[in-house]
């Protein structure tokens, strides 16, 4: 719709200003056409590892209403990623030597056609969409971002799930060579989530690739990760290597880990407290530092609209 000639990963989300460039659609195009073309160029070769899609109805992402993005700057430099270390910066420290290409993905487990992939080959039939999403970690802190993806249930779609699929698992890469945090016992490794079939069919689940209009950094899990915007970050899987269909609940690495502190659902709730904290508020990264009012912890993260059926009839303390 913006610009027909030209493929959807060129469009230049890349130095939108937060707020300001959602406003108004005119706005933003004229700001579009008076960027400079070094700035164009810039981002051109920072766009070029994103898959090339049939992708010419790139949906640009609806604003959150009353919400800020949070800076880029903040998003790619304050991680959590243990693959590269547990400190917030050794992410963006560490992973940038991470090859992100080629990159296999396997499809597999309870589907009719299990295969692996070579990552383009994967999203190559799926428009990429781009989703502006709260994402809420179980420590307590939360940023709004503009991440770059596709809905996940789409691609399980075309694997054909059988009838005996009823949980999906995700599996991060295994390789202590490249990511140094593996060579040390603090989850065990590969790091694995998962999720209900009917939370990963959502249409708010996607597999994202970029963030603010360009291919997704490193330290963000590149070059393929899962966002699940109504539960707690961990289960936002990163630099996914493999997808598994299965019939009973996984044990992802967080349960194993400690079950009395993490549960398999995970959904943000602000009225189920962490066994050593609250969850009822957070601080917003960006937020005018750590003596800014904390905001309310929405139940759901807020998209209780769109996804609190999923649980009707469940104790969500018990399924925490
Ligand atoms: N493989 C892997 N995925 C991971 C993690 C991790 O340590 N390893 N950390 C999780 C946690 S706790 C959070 S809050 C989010 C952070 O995502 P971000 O760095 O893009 O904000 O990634 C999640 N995915
Ligand atoms: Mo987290």
């Amino acid at each position: 719709m913006l610009i027909k000639t030209k493929p959807s990963w060129e469009i230049p989300f890349s130095q939108i200003t937060p707020q300001r460039t959602y406003r108004s659609r005119r706005e933003f195009m004229v700001g579009t056409v008076a960027a400079g073309a070094a700035t164009l160029l810039a981002r051109r070769s920072a766009l070029a590892a994103l898959p090339v899609t049939g992708g010419l109805d790139y949906r640009p992402g609806q604003p959150i209403p009353g919400e800020e993005l949070t800076a880029r700057e903040l998003v790619t430099s304050y991680n959590n990623f243990y693959e590269f270390g547990t400190g917030k910066a050794d992410p963006a420290k560490y992973a940038g030597s991470l090859e992100t290409r080629p990159w296999e993905v396997g499809i597999g487990g309870e589907v009719a056609n299990p295969a692996v992939l070579q990552l383009d080959d994967l999203l190559a039939a799926h428009p990429l969409q781009e989703r502006v999403y709260r994402l809420r970690c179980v420590e307590g802190w939360s940023m709004v971002v503009p991440w770059i993806g596709i809905p996940l249930g789409e691609v399980l779609k075309r694997f054909e799930p059988t009838s005996k699929a009823r949980y999906v698992t995700f599996e991060t890469l295994l390789d202590p060579e490249q990511m140094p945090g593996q060579r040390r016992a603090v989850l065990d490794w590969p790091y694995r989530e998962g999720l209900r079939l009917d939370e990963a069919m959502h249409p708010l689940t996607i597999l994202a690739v970029g963030l603010y209009g360009e291919v997704l950094p490193n330290q963000n899990g590149a070059p393929l990760r899962l966002v699940v915007p109504w539960k707690y970050g961990f289960k936002s899987i990163k630099s996914i290597v493999r997808i598994q269909l299965v019939e009973s609940e996984p044990v992802t690495s967080w349960v194993q880990a400690n079950s009395h502190e993490y549960g398999f659902y995970s959904n943000v709730n602000p009225q189920v407290p962490h066994p050593r904290w609250s969850q009822a508020r957070e601080r917003r990264i960006g937020e005018g530092g750590i003596f800014a009012p904390k905001r309310p912890t929405l139940m759901f993260n807020g998209y209780g609209d769109e996804v609190a059926s999923l649980y009707t009839g469940m104790d969500l303390r018990r399924y925490f």
